[in-house]
């Protein structure tokens, strides 16, 4: 086995498992959970100082960032289908993929955790309302981009697709309206449904 997976489903982890799936790569998961501390663990500050999760360990090349790591696996394994061939379209995969990590994460992350992680007496509805009006922006452009392509790079989900549901996977359960973006309500439910995400969330359950 020469790839490791760092990190619990339930974690940003889930990520990289869910193209670790896709690829259909032979992988040892090591469930290293953020909530027991053991991100902070001195073995595994030597893989990622920055103590977070997910982290690879390619056959001894070792990087974290799930979106860094998500572009290199499908590179390494997926060139063709879910990496794309040209220069261009590379460079449109690392658009959205950075695009998901600076206008998107934050705020969906705030509406989840004030309105559905935190105890309820710790959460602040003012802060998660604005994190979802944060999002107005970005959404209205990722509808515009689903309304000219069923996919971001096309016709075909790649991992441009995978890394921005993976972040707007965050959206149900932070009680984000969709319904003014009706591409991006369907698109998310498509890429939901695909066998790799499935099998992926049923880590989740285990
Ligand atoms: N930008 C990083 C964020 C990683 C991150 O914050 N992961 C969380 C789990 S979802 C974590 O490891 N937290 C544990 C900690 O900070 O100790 C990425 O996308 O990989």
């Amino acid at each position: 086995m020469t790839l490791k997976i760092y990190g619990i489903a339930r974690s940003r982890a889930f990520r990289t498992l869910w193209m670790a799936k896709e690829l259909g790569l032979d992988y040892e998961q090591i469930n290293i959970d953020f909530a027991t501390g053991e991100t902070r663990t001195p073995a595994h500050l030597a893989l990622n100082p920055n103590g977070h999760v997910p982290v690879i360990d390619d056959d001894g090349f070792v990087l974290w960032e799930s979106m860094a790591i998500n572009l290199y696996l499908a590179k390494k394994y997926g060139a063709g289908s879910l990496y794309p061939t040209s220069l261009e379209d590379e460079a449109r995969a690392w658009q959205w993929s950075f695009w998901g990590m600076t206008e998107v994460e934050r705020p969906v992350l705030t509406a989840l955790f004030n309105r559905a992680l935190l105890a309820e007496n710790k959460r602040d509805a003012e802060a998660a309302d604005a994190a979802e009006k944060q999002l107005v922006q970005p959404l209205r452009v990722l509808d515009g981009a689903l309304a000219q392509s069923a996919n971001l790079l096309g016709v075909d989900f790649t991992v441009a697709d995978l890394n921005v549901t993976s972040i707007l996977s965050w959206a149900r359960p932070a009680q984000i309206d969709l319904s003014p973006f009706p591409e991006v309500a369907k698109w998310l439910q498509i890429c939901a449904e695909r066998p790799a995400a499935r099998a992926a969330r049923q880590l989740q359950r285990e």
